[in-house]
């Protein structure tokens, strides 16, 4: 088996204290860090397909979506590279009632590396909250916001209109997967990306 199916199969298996030694080994097999990235996240969507069919419960997506924190964190300082001149300051989390972090952190990788700081308001987070973070910080230029329930994407729209109505000039991105272009439009957003890597592209272009 390849470096890389070895790490696709302990993060759909959950078996979060050996996918760091693993990623690390693909990484020393010559693999990209961006091929052991997408192996994860194709793992995350068999483990999403097996809680829909019922083959698996919560406490395995749990565990499955630990491993792949822990092939993230070596994937970090390889995929983040240096930048000297700050962007801003931009704020990120996963919206009220939402607990997903993974995609929310690939996110915050991706436009850290882009130029940004970040500041992580992790997840659950209410909408007045990407408010008080804005005041709180120095030169923030852009509140990102990620959803990936179908159930909380009011609660985006919510975001995103708590921080218009009080900061009519923040740029706020949003995305998540249930989340489109269309739907981004429809609340108000002022840029969506389907991914991370798009999101740091999509970060740039709104600060432009
Ligand atoms: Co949940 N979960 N989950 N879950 N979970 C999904 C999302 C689901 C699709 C699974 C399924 O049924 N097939 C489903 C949602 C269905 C729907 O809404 N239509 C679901 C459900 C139903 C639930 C619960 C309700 C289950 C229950 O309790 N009965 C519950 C809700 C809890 C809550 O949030 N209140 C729940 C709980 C959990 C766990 C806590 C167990 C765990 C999360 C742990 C964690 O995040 N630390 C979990 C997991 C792991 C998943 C799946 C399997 C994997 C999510 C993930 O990390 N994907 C997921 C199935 C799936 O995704 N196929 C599922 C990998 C990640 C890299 O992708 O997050 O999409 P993603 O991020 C992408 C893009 O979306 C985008 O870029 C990222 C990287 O490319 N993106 C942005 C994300 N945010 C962005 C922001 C941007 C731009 C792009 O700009 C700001």
């Amino acid at each position: 088996m390849s470096k890389i199916a070895e790490v696709k199969v302990l993060v759909e298996t959950g078996k979060s204290k050996k996918v760091a030694a693993a990623v690390q080994e693909a990484l020393d097999a010559g693999d990209k860090a961006q091929d052991i990235l997408d192996a994860m996240i194709a793992s995350m969507g068999v483990v999403g397909d097996k809680f829909s069919s019922g083959e698996i419960f919560v406490p395995e997506m749990l565990i499955a979506a630990k491993a792949m924190s822990k092939g993230v964190e070596v994937l970090k300082p390889v995929m983040a590279g240096e930048v000297s001149n700050s962007l801003g300051t931009c704020i990120i989390g996963t919206v009220a009632g939402d607990l997903h972090d993974i995609g929310k952190n690939l996110v915050t990788m991706m436009i850290e590396s882009a130029g940004f700081d970040m500041v992580d308001l992790g997840v659950d987070v209410p909408a007045v909250r990407f408010v008080e973070a804005v005041k709180e910080n120095d030169n923030v230029v852009l509140v990102a916001c990620s959803g990936l329930l179908t159930t909380t994407m009011p609660a985006l729209k919510e975001a995103v209109q708590t921080v218009k109505a009080a900061l009519p000039d923040m740029k706020v991105l949003v995305g998540g997967a249930p989340v489109t272009q269309a739907y981004a439009d429809e609340i108000g957003a002022d840029g969506y990306a389907p991914d991370a890597g798009s999101a740091a592209v999509k970060a740039k272009e709104l600060v432009a």
